[in-house]
């Protein structure tokens, strides 16, 4: 059941507190972005000054423009992953154990203990589940606690909970983007998170290849549906042309969502395994969380992604494309 930030708080403090003694490790989901890496982190860090023996561990490394906040912590991938005796294991921004993978969540066979996440598909997972559907990110929920419950909170942890607000709210321009959070953000800022070195570091320190990248994801982007549709696509083989990898992918979905008229953004990437997408929206009623259902994914009502296994674009973008127009002219015709 979703709950309120106050009602997360209250459910969060014993259980951040009781953790006090154990060894934890604070899972996130795969392909980490800002908010993943900024309440892994930041709730390491907490669990760590409230005396619980804290790590993080993600099936992969923090990209390289968010490395610096898990500087200090241990930050372990999928390689050799195994279980500490006794260790629980808490997942943040994950909306279901899929999206951890098995290769870190087969190594707590009695499941979960808490699952932090305030994405609306979120399945439930755990034996403790704190989904805030109205937050904006799942660094808003954990620092909303932090601040409420009197949870140690010094420069680093700050300037990580930060990073996932910055981020999942676009940089503050986002629907999310409410007078509460903007108190949230200050009240980060006065305890040492920096909205500059946050900038440098996440949104000013692409490579020369990301930059190939994007131009390459320009030139092919294209309108349907009257302009209500904007598609990129990433085809298998572009990452190794232009020396880039999946990590560079972050942010490319926001090109098409910057148009006027666009009702949809599209992202679709083609992989070895399938086609993946993302999608991006600016208005909550054409539910992309309900659309990237119909698709094998899942997430918020404006940003949601699917993963269509074994389809390539030459075979099936007409198919998936077919299937965000339907959606589209169903919704908001
Ligand atoms: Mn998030």
């Amino acid at each position: 059941m979703p709950l309120s930030l106050a009602q997360a708080a209250d459910a969060l403090d014993p259980l951040a507190r009781g953790l006090a003694g154990r060894k934890v490790a604070v899972m996130g989901h795969m392909r980490p972005d800002g908010d993943c890496i900024g309440s892994q982190t930041a709730l390491c860090r907490i669990l760590r000054a409230l005396g619980a023996d804290a790590r993080c561990a993600n099936r992969h490394r923090p990209p390289p423009n968010l490395a610096a906040y898990a500087e200090g912590l241990a930050f372990d991938t999928e390689e050799g992953f195994a279980a500490r005796p006794g260790e629980l294991a808490v997942a943040v921004d994950c909306a279901d154990l899929g999206r951890i993978g098995g290769a870190l969540t087969d190594a707590y066979p009695a499941g979960l203990e808490a699952n932090i996440d305030h994405h609306v598909s979120n399945t439930s997972f755990a034996r403790l589940n704190v989904m805030v559907e109205d937050a904006a990110a799942t660094c808003h929920v954990l620092a909303h606690a932090a601040l409420a419950k009197g949870w140690p909170i010094d420069a680093a942890t700050a300037s990580a909970l930060y990073l996932g607000i910055v981020t999942d709210t676009g940089s503050f321009r986002f629907r999310s983007t409410s007078p509460e959070v903007m108190e949230i953000a200050a009240a980060l800022i006065r305890r040492g998170a920096s909205p500059s070195l946050t900038t440098e570091r996440v949104f000013e320190s692409e490579s020369p290849s990301k930059f190939r990248l994007i131009q390459r994801f320009l030139g092919g982007m294209r309108l349907l549906e009257n302009g209500r549709v904007a598609v990129g696509e990433i085809p298998r083989g572009l990452y190794e042309e232009t020396g880039t990898s999946k990590e560079d992918k972050e942010g490319l979905v926001d090109f098409p969502r910057s148009i006027a008229g666009v009702d949809i953004a599209v992202l679709l990437e083609e992989g070895s395994d399938g086609v993946k997408g993302s999608l991006r929206g600016k208005n909550p009623e054409l539910r992309l969380d309900l659309l990237a259902a119909k698709l094998n994914g899942g997430g918020h009502r404006l940003a949601a992604g699917f993963n269509c296994l074994g389809a390539t674009l030459e075979r099936d973008r007409e198919r998936i494309l077919g299937t965000i127009v339907s959606h589209l002219r169903e919704r908001a015709p």
